[in-house]
């Protein structure tokens, strides 16, 4: 691989010498900005059952909805040797994954398994000995079903103990050599999708049509988006008091942003931009920020929205060292007001009204090259929110072919984007490609393709190859990718063969 690479960099270097104007490479970026790529604990480790694993809410749904499962996945379990050696060829700065929480605390809370404590002392070993920064993010999607059984996990204001017991076991055991903490990703659709729609882990809803067996659309969203930022508060307090000092990290909190906006020049448009703006970033960082949820939605939810005690408001306010985004595309949004699905239901989309639909190739699944979208999620929490530290810990558009040309063209204009951005003032520090392989996807199925490296899910050694986006990214990594037009794009492409 590494020959190919140097190939290919020198083909590169001789098609592209001297022809571009708007050119960037990575030594423009900021001393210490991360660049990396991500993963999952569901979607790529695989060994569902392995070394004493118990199920989590997300290998619930999956079985009991016959979507596909991540019980194998990309097997990253035991192939996480082969994987971290890819990452060094493709010169990542540093790797994100996810803890399984029901891996190393089977049932949630109580006894500790050392073989699971084993297996990611030994993937950060492998990362820290090959000089791969670990982001490690404690919750994503996946807690251990037996608290969902026991008391209905997230919904329930138990799970803020039993998740700051988690983080403790996870600080203390891996924290020497783990520098960032995201304690959730992506929130604010985690709840919407696991709780108003009922589409994604842990299936709970109260929409008709849906295929949810318990939950609360009106209310539970709301509930659950609470005890995530209080359990996070909770986490990061635990982390100042006990490891910080000691350990020298960092602990932020993750979100799920898109460019939002009008769909007309309708001032209502523009207003129903600002609401949207309001329930899918104020609704986090609102509290997070200023210790409150923004007035918008204290005024549509009402006494559905929970309200926090003086000292939770302090405790939540200013709990995050930095800001995980995970941003994909735009969005429209035509003010609306939409009737409940059940009458005097309201739900998360009836209280927001505003219809959102996104930007993009939806016929391929393929985002929009659109990296204003990126600039603008950054300009608006640097003006909104003070400017905080922040991590995009997802970036990157699905697609399935090895010549993925159009991920090529998506992720320089999106880097190029963050590029902007930063020169603009916004305080971001580090950049994600989602994802460093191919993997088992949120609602099911494995033919999304949003991997530098595809992998071949019908081979039992699940075989990972390079896309050209890998050797893209490997370049200007390596400082080696002068630029790319259109020109360089046709190039780019002759020069690969998919089996390199
Ligand atoms: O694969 C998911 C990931 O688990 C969470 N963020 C969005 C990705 C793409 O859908």
């Amino acid at each position: 691989m590494e020959q190919i690479f140097a190939l290919f960099t020198i083909f590169l270097a001789f098609a592209f010498s001297g022809r571009c104007s708007d050119v960037f490479s990575r030594s423009d970026f900021p001393d210490g900005f991360l660049f990396g790529a991500g993963t999952s604990a569901y979607q790529w480790e695989g060994a569902a059952a392995e070394d004493g694993r118990k199920p989590s809410v997300w290998d619930t749904l999956c079985h009991s909805r016959n979507i596909g499962n991540g019980d194998i996945a990309c097997d990253g379990y035991h192939k996480y040797k082969e994987d971290v050696k890819m990452m060094v060829d493709t010169g990542l700065d540093a790797f994100r994954f996810s803890i399984s929480w029901s891996r190393i605390i089977p049932n949630g809370r109580g006894s500790v398994n050392q073989k699971g404590l084993q297996f990611y002392k030994n993937l950060i070993q492998e990362l820290i000995s090959h000089g791969i920064e670990p982001h490690v993010t404690l919750y994503h999607y996946d807690h251990p079903q037996h608290l969902e059984d026991e008391y209905g996990g997230w919904v329930n204001n138990m799970m803020i103990k039993d998740f700051t017991a988690y983080a403790d076991v996870c600080f203390r055991e891996f924290g020497n050599y783990v520098k960032f903490w995201t304690t959730i990703n992506e929130a604010n659709v985690f709840t919407i999708g696991g709780y108003n729609d009922g589409d994604t882990p842990p299936g709970r809803c109260s929409l008709p049509g849906k295929n949810c067996l318990l939950g609360n659309s009106s209310t539970e969203t709301y509930t659950v988006g609470h005890n995530l930022l209080l359990a996070h508060a909770s986490a990061s307090r635990l982390y100042k008091e006990k490891y910080k000092d000691k350990q020298g990290g960092s602990i932020g909190f993750g979100l799920y942003l898109m460019g939002f906006t009008p769909s007309t020049s309708s001032k209502d448009d523009a207003i129903a931009t600002q609401r949207a703006k309001d329930f899918y970033f104020g609704w986090f960082l609102g509290p997070l920020i200023y210790g409150d949820y923004p007035d918008t939605m204290k005024r549509t939810v009402g006494s559905r929205l929970p309200v926090f005690l003086e000292e939770e408001s302090e405790r939540v306010k200013g709990s995050s060292d930095f800001i995980g985004i995970n941003q994909y595309f735009a969005a429209s949004v035509t003010n609306i007001k939409f009737k409940p699905s059940l009458p005097r239901n309201p739900d998360f989309y009836s209280d927001m009204g505003a219809y959102v639909t996104y930007l993009g190739n939806f016929s391929v699944i393929e985002y929009a090259v659109a990296p204003w979208t990126m600039e603008a999620v950054l300009e608006y929490i640097k003006q909104s929110y003070n400017n905080p530290p922040v991590y995009i810990l997802e970036n990157g558009t699905p697609m399935t072919q090895q010549k993925d040309t159009h991920r090529v063209e998506y992720m320089h204009a999106y880097i190029g984007g963050v590029l902007k951005s930063i020169r603009n003032g916004s305080d971001t520090r580090g950049y994600f490609v989602w994802s460093f392989m191919d993997l088992f996807e949120l609602i099911g199925r494995y033919d999304y393709g949003y991997g530098l490296y595809s992998v071949n899910f019908s081979d039992p050694r699940r075989k990972r190859s390079p896309r050209l986006s890998a050797h893209w990214y490997s370049d200007f990594l390596k400082g080696k990718t002068p630029f790319l037009d259109s020109q360089g794009i046709k190039e780019l492409q002759s020069n690969f063969s998919p089996s390199s």
